[in-house]
């Protein structure tokens, strides 16, 4: 309970990877967005869940951040030939998450019992927590409707304009059980790398969460997903500037600055400095581009080095 971290999808879950290097697993919880989750092929899919728990089990595909390495296709191929649908990239592994997932939850257990066994189940000793156990989906508003968020991204390849993002219900969500202690027992908070909108923003809007993050003693640090102007992965910049933010590592810094005590940005933004500075924030400009274990455990070294209590920042 020592180490918070809030967490998307691939980005965060690169992070994690770092940090687990550096500080032991078990004195990690992550806390991860849940408006992602969607129903298909009848299933209950959780994409950050399952890229956060897979990475940290070393069962992800390393190359795209999400799906199991090395997984076949045999059951979505059969799918696609009976008419279901393709589009969502189910490996057969994949799918035996979601069918055991939706099988627990219909028998009357809640998303955090499901993540917690999956975990244990692939060996991974970070507490993974989802959001809210109370669905949340992120809606992505454009000219042709409302749509779920990985309709957007996935079906439709970011396609469609952006009018706004609309998260479903998320007045009447609660803190999974352990949030809002993991929060004010926690001696750092971290923000991972992950998008500010869809990402990050669903879990600050679930009640409690940013009144917690604004009441806990540990220092907040939160890492930039956006490095020149552009996110590494996603579709962080159309988000943003569809949310009226500036698509930038000061962008950021703005949306979460009542929250943040110190910012990690990139090198190559390293002229944004004051700007994030007069924030009142703490700023840090180091490499933020994590091609492999080393940048991954550099990074969560630069975090962890605020592992302090506030009083002394
Ligand atoms: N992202 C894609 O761009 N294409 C896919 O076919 C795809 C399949 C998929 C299956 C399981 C899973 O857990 C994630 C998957 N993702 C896929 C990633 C997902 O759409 C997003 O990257 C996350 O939801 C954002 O964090």
């Amino acid at each position: 309970m020592d180490i918070v971290t809030l967490a998307g999808g691939v980005g965060a879950a690169r992070f994690l990877e770092g940090l687990v290097q550096v500080v032991p697993p078990a004195s990690i919880t992550a806390i991860v967005n849940t408006g992602d989750d969607f129903v298909l092929h009848d299933l209950h899919i959780s994409p950050d869940l399952d890229i956060v728990t897979c990475t940290l089990a070393g069962l992800i595909n390393p190359q795209q951040g999400w799906g199991l390495d090395g997984d076949s296709f045999a059951c979505l191929e059969w799918l696609g030939r009976l008419g279901g649908p393709t589009w969502f990239q189910l490996g057969d592994r994949d799918l035996a998450l979601h069918i055991r997932r939706t099988a627990l939850l219909r028998a009357g257990q809640t998303l955090s019992q499901v993540t917690r066994q999956f975990r244990q189940a692939l060996g991974v000793a970070v507490e993974i927590l989802p959001m809210s156990n109370d669905p949340v989906p992120t809606l992505i508003v454009t000219p042709a409707g409302d749509i779920h968020f990985e309709n957007y991204l996935v079906e439709r390849r970011c396609r469609d304009q952006v009018l706004g993002v609309r998260m479903v219900d998320v007045a009447a969500a609660r803190p999974a059980p352990g949030v809002l202690e993991a929060i004010y027992q926690a001696q750092l908070v971290v923000l991972a790398p992950s998008n500010p909108v869809v990402s990050i923003g669903p879990i600050l809007a679930v009640p409690g969460i940013r009144s917690a993050l604004l009441e806990t003693a540990a220092p907040v640090v939160g890492i930039s997903p956006i490095i020149g102007g552009a996110a590494v992965k996603g579709p962080a910049v159309a988000l943003m500037q569809a949310m009226g933010m500036e698509a930038s590592a000061l962008g950021v810094a703005q949306a979460f600055a009542d929250i943040l005590d110190v910012f990690l940005i990139d090198t190559v933004d390293a002229h944004l400095k004051p700007a994030i500075e007069a924030l009142g924030l703490t700023v840090v400009v180091t490499n933020t581009i994590m091609r492999g274990a080393v940048e991954k455990a550099d990074l969560a070294r630069a975090v962890v080095a605020w592992k302090i209590s506030n009083q002394s920042m």
